[in-house]
């Protein structure tokens, strides 16, 4: 019990509930609120904003967003100091976009921002890179008269400078001035930072020089900075200057103003006072990270102060922290730069570097600078691994001695390892060679490098398998073939077999002498192989190949569903069974035409032209499909709120509206249910949005898997986006209740995760197509900005007509025309616009109510004919004496039913008894009839026996 009866009040209650915020201790305050309450002290807005400002704070923005929902049950709504803190919170994690989005909520709900909400708005404007937004809402402040307060300038001015506007950041600071404003100390700290960091010295001075006038005292910062920016400037002396002012005034000096302290007088050249702050700074016991260690080691090394240099490595080993790699390397660096080749072997030695290959290099190149090349030779060729920094800094020095021949050897190695040499030395060497008259030398060495280019544009080390086009052929470089074991004395037959594939049969017949034939022959056979291969690469690459464009295209995997149909087309016995595709039959096993769309046909035969429809297609069939998703009075539809076009059936509403996703939320996923329509798959990864699953099915109940679902959805990052199956779940046939769409909706909410719905068997999961849509009118009613994409292939027949809808729900029709526009954009260059014949159908049905209501009824009679053959199927298993439970084949809803056959039992279902259905044991309970539904019983009797 924190709150005790006799000094009750909510002023109490919330002084405590902020006490214990303060000290993080959230659940001692939710603790009081508890016994608060049991005293009769309800919590009030006040008592609410402290707990929202302290989860934000301390545990995360859903975290806030529960308190605010038990705010809002409360009967309290919540404030602009609520707003603040989330927009707060959401700031400190860097969720710009979200804290903007959140401003816009409070706008919506009618909540007006005061002097923080639009601080921390410019601020993330300007995080975003917006400094023009952050500017109008200084301009708004402004002009609202709001009181702007000294951290709106500080914002403003550190937004500009960060964002490069620095000459605008100091316009404003006068502004300051002249409107009388006194900037703050932190305000010129902030100035001087950004035009420090835009290398503006003589700024800086000017507005240090105004500081100082301006009553306020630099502190520690303010010199640290101004110094930091002469150093950077190479203003040392200044720098030092301020360096001793901030001395003189008693500030402390940590170890960054050391280091750069230190670093300055160095680069003076005033190693006497450098090393004075060096000894003071280890008085002072200030601790230098390695990398600053390893800063004012190199520069010591550069200085030549090597003694200085190891007393530093000295004094990191003392206080016991780590060398890394650079430490050492800095100093053999050093010495041997300064050519001190002893002291650095003998470094080498301590450390055990002698293999180390950047030490071996240092040490190559400290004997060249001091004209001890042969020695640098000797060491060169004592070397087991070598880089290209090995190589060009030797060839680069014989250069320079003008040993050019052993330099083009040396550059010729390098080539041949697969390493490079930098241009200048390459032409250093040629030019080398040409001047010495060794012009022979020169074009060889010149051929050799075009051909170690080419090598390296196929991708080849040292040696080569390469595929020929005729067969496979083994090839190493030209002077290890010569080399090949035998290959002297047997060098035709080897020669004969590396060429036969070719088509050459007598390489040397015509040749006098042998070798260089045989040398020509395997160039020959070389760049043959080459070619191949480079043609063969193009060919991948899309471009034309000597034999066909397309020879690279495999054959595609058949489809999953579509492909199921193309085998049963193909099989001729007369007991197949097709309950693969997901298309109605009658109970003769035929395709069926609804009554309605022959009547409508028959209305509109000869009414129609030809034209084309616009790209967002049939205006009246949208119209009519969205009063079936959104309902016939939705104010959605009345206010224009929606973005819909007509699209090609439900794959092309979902295709085009993965297309919009990719191009306006490039960065985000799309999370899909384990397991879906396999075409969801494709058409997400088509359209290049990276996928993510969630649970959705269980399999041992051959349910839901509610838990799962709803740990996924809590899981998601906030503002995902999901593709839910809005009724008749394919391929499970299992929907959530609509107790537990609420609370998917709900968590959805308190996630921010945007809902796509398919929906492509609206009617099939009850019979009525208004019954279906729970699920979207309950993400409707909670607010939800949703997308649909509906499609009349199944309920109403349309298959090969391709009519469907894809809609987006907007804030308002402003930004639904926008939406739409997009829509249209995108599709222009896919299919340009949709086809008329079957949207004509779909309108003239449903624009007729006597039409529509034929329609309901052939709706109704469809799915009753499926659930009295599911009924027909369980009994029959359970006639058959099948010991397995069937009680799913009942359970499950709309078209399929999700058998749990294995892929195994399929495949005999298949073969043994020509039933063909999709391997993961979907059943199309539409392609199952009075006539079949025996035998098909039968079939899964025996296979699961
Ligand atoms: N969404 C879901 C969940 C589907 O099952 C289907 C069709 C569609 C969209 C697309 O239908 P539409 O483009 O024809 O409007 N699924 C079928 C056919 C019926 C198919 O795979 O294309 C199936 O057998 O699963």
């Amino acid at each position: 019990m924190y709150m005790r009866r006799g000094n009750l009040s909510a002023k109490l209650l919330n002084i405590c509930v902020a006490s214990f915020c303060k000290a993080k201790q959230l659940v001692k305050a939710e603790a009081v609120i508890v016994d608060g309450i049991r005293l009769g002290i309800l919590p009030n807005v006040v008592t609410y904003n402290t707990l929202v400002d302290a989860y934000c704070r301390f545990v995360g923005l859903d975290a806030a967003y529960c308190v605010i929902h038990r705010m809002r049950e409360a009967g309290i709504n919540p404030d602009v100091i609520t707003y603040n803190s989330l927009i707060a919170g959401a700031t400190k994690k860097n969720l710009f976009s979200k804290s903007l989005d959140l401003y816009e909520d409070m706008h919506r709900e009618g909540i007006s921002p005061n002097i923080w909400s639009y601080n921390i708005l410019m601020h993330c404007y300007f995080k975003l890179g917006k400094p023009d937004e952050a500017n109008k809402i200084l301009h708004e402040i402004i002009f609202h008269n709001f009181s702007p307060t000294p951290v709106t300038f500080n914002i403003m001015i550190n937004g500009l400078c960060k964002n490069g506007y620095v000459d605008n950041a100091l316009m404003l600071f006068r502004y300051l001035h002249r409107c009388r404003f006194v900037p703050h100390l932190e305000t010129y700290n902030i100035l001087i930072n950004g035009l420090c960091k835009s290398g503006r010295l003589g700024a800086v001075k000017r507005i240090f020089k105004d500081l100082g006038e301006s009553g306020h005292k630099p502190n520690a910062i303010t010199y640290n900075t101004v110094m930091k920016c002469c150093f950077r400037s190479k203003q040392y002396d200044l720098g030092l200057e301020i360096m001793s002012q901030m001395r003189s005034k008693g500030y402390t000096y940590d170890g960054f103003a050391y280091c750069t302290t230190i670093s300055a007088l160095l680069k003076t050249g005033r190693i006497y006072d450098a090393n004075a702050f060096m000894e003071e700074m280890m008085r002072n016991g200030i601790e230098l990270d390695i990398a600053s260690y390893n800063t004012l080691i190199n520069l010591y090394c550069k200085e030549g102060n090597f003694e200085a240099a190891f007393g530093l490595l000295d004094k990191i080993e003392k206080e016991g922290l780590e060398c890394d790699q650079y430490t050492h390397m800095i100093i053999i660096n050093g010495l041997c730069k300064a050519g001190k080749i002893v002291e650095a072997q003998r470094q080498i030695s301590r450390m055990g570097f002698h293999s180390n290959l950047v030490a071996s290099n240092c040490l190559i190149d400290g004997l060249c600078r001091y004209g001890q090349i042969d020695r640098a030779i000797e060491l060169f060729e004592s070397m087991e691994i070598k880089d290209s920094i090995t190589y060009t800094s030797l060839v680069h020095n014989l250069c320079k001695a003008r040993r050019f021949r052993y330099a083009s050897k040396l550059m010729l190695a390098c080539f041949r390892s697969g390493m490079k040499i930098l241009k200048c030395t390459q032409r250093a060497v040629l030019d080398g060679l040409r001047d010495s008259g060794y012009r022979n030398d020169a074009r060889k060495l010149q051929s050799r490098i075009r051909l170690a280019k080419m090598l390296k544009m196929l991708g080849s080390k040292e040696r080569w398998v390469m595929e020929c086009g005729v067969g496979h052929l083994k090839l190493c470089t030209i002077d290890d073939c010569l080399l090949q074991p035998g290959f002297r004395s047997s060098g035709e037959s080897y020669l004969a077999l590396l060429l036969r594939p070719l088509g050459v049969t007598d390489p040397l017949s015509c040749s006098v002498n042998k070798e260089r034939a045989l040398k020509r022959c395997v160039f020959m056979a070389f760049r043959t192989v080459m070619m191949s291969k480079v043609l063969h690469r193009s060919s991948v690459s899309g471009a034309r190949s000597m034999s066909s464009w397309w020879r690279s295209v495999e054959p595609a995997p058949k489809d999953p569903i579509l492909g199921v149909t193309e085998a049963f087309l193909a099989d001729p016995s007369p007991d197949k069974v097709n309950v693969g595709v997901g298309a109605y039959r009658d109970d003769n096993g035929k395709p069926v035409v609804l009554e309605c769309v022959r009547e409508a046909e028959r209305r509109i035969a000869g009414s129609l032209n030809m034209e084309y429809l616009p790209m967002g297609g049939s205006v009246k069939m949208v119209e009519e499909t969205l009063k079936l998703a959104y309902g016939e009075n939705s104010d959605f539809i009345k206010d224009k709120r929606i973005a819909a076009v007509q699209s090609l059936s439900g794959t092309g509403a979902c295709r085009l509206f993965a297309d919009f996703q990719k191009r306006f939320r490039p960065d985000s996923q799309i999370y899909i249910p384990v397991p879906t329509w396999a075409n969801h798959h494709n058409i997400w990864r088509d359209a290049q949005v990276p996928q993510r699953t969630f649970h959705y099915y269980h399999p041992e109940s051959k349910g839901l898997d509610f838990a799962g679902l709803m740990d996924d959805v809590k899981n998601a990052p906030n503002g995902s986006f999901f593709l839910l199956h809005a009724c008749a779940h394919n391929p499970t046939g299992v929907d959530p209740s609509e107790e537990q769409w609420r609370e998917i909706s709900y968590q959805f909410k308190v996630k921010d995760h945007f809902a796509f719905f398919d929906m492509a068997y609206q009617g099939f999961a009850s019979g009525d197509p208004e019954r279906d849509v729970k699920s979207i009118k309950i993400f409707l009613e909670d607010g939800h900005h949703i997308g649909i994409a509906q499609s009349y292939a199944k309920n109403m027949g349309l298959y090969g007509q391709r009519v469907g809808c894809l809609s987006v729900l907007c804030e308002d029709e402003k930004q639904a025309l926008a939406v739409k526009s997009q829509l249209q954009q995108l599709a222009r260059p896919m299919y340009s616009n949709p086809p008329v014949h079957g949207a004509l159908v779909v309108s003239t049905v449903l624009g007729d109510p006597d039409l529509k209501k034929l329609w309901l009824k052939e709706v109704k009679d469809m799915a009753d004919r499926i659930i009295g053959m599911r009924t027909a199927l369980r009994e029959n298993l359970e006639k058959l004496g099948s010991p397995l439970s069937w009680e799913h084949i009942t359970n499950q809803i709309g078209m399929f039913c999700y058998s749990g056959l294995t892929p195994e039992q399929v495949d005999r279902l298949t073969n043994e008894f020509h039933i063909y259905m999709t391997r993961n044991g979907r059943i199309s309970m539409a392609g199952v009839t009075t006539g079949n539904v025996g035998y098909l019983a039968n079939a899964i009797r025996e296979v699961t026996k």
